[in-house]
């Protein structure tokens, strides 16, 4: 262990004080106590990168790289002191000169280099992987902007750049600079590290890079700017608006960047350790993460033939046995298919590997579905991936088993043994030490720390199941939390939320199959029941958090249809006693880690088929929420592990709703005209309030979207939801089995923790051993 045998870690760990009070007069020419908490936040952050310099690296004969056009990392102060083990004794430290780390923590600008549970499944994995000792790197990109900062103005979401880096920051500027080639066109990148640090072990890297010419004055209003200026502008936004062709091509140019400096980085690794290349595979195992990096793999064939000396033969064959895939969607607007034409425009250097690729796949397999380049010349990358990697995953049970059946049936057929399944995690560093620090002590009081390791010892809580004093302070915890959130949103958001109430919340990215609309419905249903004089027993409150891509128009609108809500709900003298609905601003990792210790509901209510996996349902779980879900993504395994006492599961189950798309017989129509309550609901979109409220564009929209379209069937489980939603809230009611839902649930969430799902990649698609 690195704690153990590292002097130079452990002479700095002792002489912690000392040090920062000498950086604090080298940054400021100040004392400790005089430091504004600003610069009390720089100091510890050069501090603490310095222990991170100086800790052990964790090192072996193969290393993954975890290629992924987003790492959602959060804010990395806490988690960093807490990996570092020296959490306590900065608090204490900063405590002796009239400082709260929990104030200075707040400082901190949260990285915007993610979008949601893909980016933020990458930085639970690096927390995991340098926990496990195992050696392995992030590659992504460096976005100054990142993803767009969400703004509500005129109950519309406004886009603003969201920069995010500052002078002193987790970034390490490194001398490690390539050039990278579109066609003719050179450019230069600039590699960046964050060091990412192990729980009681070494750390790893998360390399991202940057390109040399950019121009950040290049943005002027909202999100704009000039696409085409590629030099200027690569590494500006993540997920540019790609609704035209010049944005098409910049997420090409991204993507192209992404793989060229990963290969390069690999490569002069492989070289500096004298490797023998023709052995890559025993050396580097490549995770592509969905299809952004898949180029990759042709990138590596061609510098392997051009450079090398490879025949095409064996660089396809090194190649294969070193990439690795996950998927996690099946939704087809995320499968990326790039049209032959754009690659020949950005990346002409690639397009005779990828035909020749294509060209092999073709001479083997006459089905259209495996065919790489598709009759319109379009390239389908995830088939790149499928054909030339060695393993494809999917990210929950269920989503792997959809693959395997219907969407990938075709290479299922072809490759079985490429096919395995890793169910999602999330580091219990971040989501329960650092996020509900009350609830971690609570738990290492009751049943000893081991689950800090080791998560399945969380299980030891059931023994506590009929012991009132520990479902009593699991409650009272939870109802902390809620004063707390209570606190931050009342200054944050002007609203007044009441502890008292029930808090149901559902925070996730917005998309019509996560079926925000369908808890809006349940909204307008309690509030006309209250107007009608049917009160509940105890006042609910609904809380929403979501970005909506600049593009996705209906998106907006349910954005729209919230804030609407919100609106006026919360301005009903006969309602607002009983109901407050709140759309937070600009939902980020910071804001889900004080809304999920809060949560009592957790709304995981996608069209079941449809999410892979989820990861937030398993965030609220572990912090005693219960679920309230469809038999969707990671939900299927909570409810084998809770039992059907613990959740509440509604809605049509994953072949039902595939047999609807097979059939194109689901008609939303019928719905609203059978049932008077859907109806009712419904109508309520393009009411008289509503439109008073609300824009009629946006609001006609959704409401003819709803009942003309509704692709991810939202009436077909509306009534199921209200009834399910109601007993649940009648439920909550009997505090007694509230409270031991409660304990069960965070009891069995160990099988969530990121570190068995890094285990189990480990065990079956990359075999790193650590060599420490
Ligand atoms: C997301 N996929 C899925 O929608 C989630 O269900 C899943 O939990 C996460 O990945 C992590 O596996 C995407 O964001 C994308 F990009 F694939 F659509």
């Amino acid at each position: 262990m690195a704690a153990q045998t590292n002097l130079q870690k452990d002479i700095l760990v002792l002489n912690l004080e000392e040090q920062l009070m000498e950086i604090a007069k080298e940054m400021y020419g100040k004392e400790l106590s005089a430091l504004t908490d600003q610069e009390t936040y720089y100091a510890v952050l050069i501090l603490t990168k310095r222990l991170m310099a100086v800790s052990d690296c964790n090192e072996g004969e193969k290393k993954v790289y975890y290629i992924s056009a987003e790492f959602l990392i959060g804010k990395l102060l806490s988690n960093n002191l807490i990996n570092l083990g020296v959490y306590d004794k900065m608090s204490d430290i900063l405590e002796k000169y009239g400082k709260k780390l929990s104030v200075i923590e707040e400082v901190e600008p949260e990285p915007s280099l993610g979008n949601g549970g893909l980016g933020r499944l990458a930085a639970c994995f690096l927390d995991s992987i340098a926990t496990l000792g195992l050696p392995g790197e992030g590659i992504g990109l460096n976005y100054h902007f990142g993803l767009f900062k969400q703004v509500f103005k005129d109950k519309l979401q406004t886009a603003e750049k969201n920069a995010w880096i500052e002078e002193n920051s987790w970034l390490t500027k490194t001398d490690i600079t390539y050039d990278v080639y579109f066609g003719k066109k050179k450019v230069t990148s600039r590699l960046y590290d964050i060091d990412v640090a192990g729980y009681d072990s070494g750390v790893n890297k998360l390399h991202l890079f940057d390109i040399e010419s950019l121009d950040e004055s290049l943005v002027k209003e909202g999100i704009q700017f000039d696409k085409e200026a590629i030099e200027k502008n690569l590494t500006l936004f993540l997920y540019p608006d790609d609704s035209d062709e010049a944005g098409n091509l910049l997420r090409i140019y991204q993507q192209y960047f992404m793989v060229s400096n990963a290969a390069q980085l690999i490569l002069a690794e492989m070289k500096e350790k004298k490797f023998d290349l023709r052995k890559m595979y025993d050396h580097a195992v490549i995770q592509i993460n969905d299809t952004h990096p898949t180029m990759i793999i042709p990138e590596l064939i061609r510098i392997l033939v051009e450079e090398k000396a490879f025949t095409i033969d064996e660089a396809i064959e090194v190649v294969r046995k070193t990439c690795a895939y996950t998927n996690h969607t099946i939704l087809a607007e995320a499968l990326e298919k790039w049209p032959l034409k754009y690659l020949e425009k950005v990346v002409p250097q690639l397009v005779p590997y990828i035909k020749e690729l294509d060209k092999r796949v073709a001479a083997k397999y006459k089905d259209e579905r495996v065919q790489i380049i598709d009759k319109d010349g379009r390239v389908h990358m995830a088939r790149i991936d499928i054909h030339y990697g060695f393993s494809v995953n999917g990210v929950a049970a269920i989503h792997t088993q959809i693959l395997e059946e219907t969407e990938l049936n075709a290479f299922y057929k072809i490759y079985p043994e490429k096919f395995n399944n890793k169910t999602n995690g999330i580091t219990f560093r971040r989501w329960l030490l650092s996020c509900n620090r009350e609830l971690a002590g609570f738990l290492a009081e009751t049943i000893g720390d081991g689950f800090k390791k080791d998560a399945d010892k969380l299980e030891k809580l059931l023994e506590f199941k009929d012991t009132p004093a520990v479902l009593d302070r699991i409650a009272e915890i939870k109802y902390d939390q809620k004063k707390k959130l209570a606190a931050y949103v009342k200054e944050n958001e002007g609203v007044t939320l009441n502890p008292d109430s029930v808090f149901d919340i559902q925070v996730k990215r917005l998309h019509e199959y996560k079926r925000q609309q369908m808890n809006a419905l349940y909204i307008i249903h309690k509030y006309l029941e209250i107007k009608k004089g049917k009160k509940p027993a105890r006042p609910m409150t609904f809380i929403f958090g979501a970005k909506a891509a600049p593009a996705y128009i209906i998106a907006q609108d349910i954005i729209h249809l919230i804030l609407v809500l919100q609106d006026i709900v919360n301005n009903d003298p006969d309602v607002s006693p009983y109901m407050t609905v709140l759309m937070v601003e600009n939902y980020n990792v910071s804001y889900a880690e004080r809304l999920i210790p809060a949560c009592d509901i957790s709304e995981q209510i996608s069209l079941a088929s449809k999410e892979a996996s989820g990861t937030g349902n398993m965030k609220f779980m572990l912090n005693g929420a219960v679920t309230l879900g469809t038999s969707d993504g990671a939900n299927v395994e909570i409810h084998e592990l809770v039992g059907d006492d613990n959740i509440y599961i509604f809605g049509k189950d994953s072949e039902t709703v595939i047999r609807h798309y097979e059939k194109a017989d689901y008609v939303s129509k019928d719905y609203y005209e059978k049932s008077p309550v859907i109806k009712e609901a419904v109508d309520f979109i393009v009411g008289k309030q509503a439109l008073a409220a609300g824009h009629k564009e946006n609001l006609t929209r959704l409401y003819n979207e709803l009942l003309n379209k509704d692709w991810f069937m939202t009436l077909l489980d509306l009534e199921d939801y209200i009834e399910t939603k109601d007993r649940m809230f009648a439920d909550y009611e009997d505090r007694a089995k509230w409270k031991k839902m409660m304990l069960v649930n965070i009891a069995k969430a160990g099988f969530f923790s990121s570190d068995r799902t890094i285990a189990e990649y480990n065990r079956d698609i990359w075999h790193l051993t650590k060599e420490r």
